[in-house]
């Protein structure tokens, strides 16, 4: 497959963003634990280990920076809603994304992934809420698109849509066939190259 992120090199998983990483800008990976966000960041950098697919989801609690390009971070989170997760880590990794969301960054972009299949939880309609309310440009991808026999995808997208309000920015894809995936990174690379968001 063609890839227009030619160039991805793990960089450090850490609680934030701070000073040891350089002034590129940032584009935040978000979603429930599960929904394929890591699987994304191969499939979009055309890797089978870059990130790591978790056998053990919710289990770290860091941001994981990857430098692509030499041009900007693609950041993988672990997923929020992880059941297993006791409320204590819960809470503070909500509070390690509100401390790297509020505080002042890079970030061009936040890409929030929902399960196509499943469609928007009631935590992915609160976190596309909390998102818009701190005025983060978000762009929402719709994930494992396979699932989904092909002669029902257009109704089943429509119905994912309108939970969501009708998201200026939407995208449906598979990391499997990986469908949509070159239209992502030309969204992505289009936001990167654009105008400042977010300090
Ligand atoms: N069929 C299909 N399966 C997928 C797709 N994307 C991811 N998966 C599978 O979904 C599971 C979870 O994928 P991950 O990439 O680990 O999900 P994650 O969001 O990073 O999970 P956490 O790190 O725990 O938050 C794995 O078994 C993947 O192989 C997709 O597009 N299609
Ligand atoms: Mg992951």
């Amino acid at each position: 497959m063609d890839t227009l992120f030619k160039e991805a090199t793990y960089i450090i998983s850490q609680p934030g963003t701070n000073e040891t990483l350089n002034e590129l800008p940032q584009i935040l990976l978000m979603g429930r634990s599960n929904v394929g966000k890591s699987s994304f960041l191969n499939a979009m950098t055309n890797r089978k280990n870059l990130a790591r697919v978790s056998k053990t989801p919710g289990k770290t609690l860091y941001l994981n920076f990857f430098l692509i390009n030499q041009q900007f971070y693609l950041i993988d989170t672990p997923g929020y809603g992880y059941a297993q997760r006791s409320q204590t880590r819960q809470d503070e990794f909500i509070h390690m994304l509100e401390r790297y969301l509020t505080q002042p960054n890079h970030l061009k972009l936040v890409c929030l992934l929902v399960d196509f299949k499943v469609g928007p939880t009631a935590l992915d309609i609160e976190t596309y809420a909390f998102l818009k309310s701190l005025h983060v440009e978000v762009l929402v991808i719709a994930t494992k698109k396979d699932k989904i026999p092909k002669t029902k995808q257009f109704n089943h997208e429509k119905k994912i849509k309108q939970k969501l309000n009708h998201p200026p920015l939407w995208l449906s894809v598979s990391n499997v066939t990986k469908e949509n995936i070159f239209e992502t990174q030309e969204l992505i690379l289009s936001k990167i190259e654009g105008g400042s968001q977010n300090g």
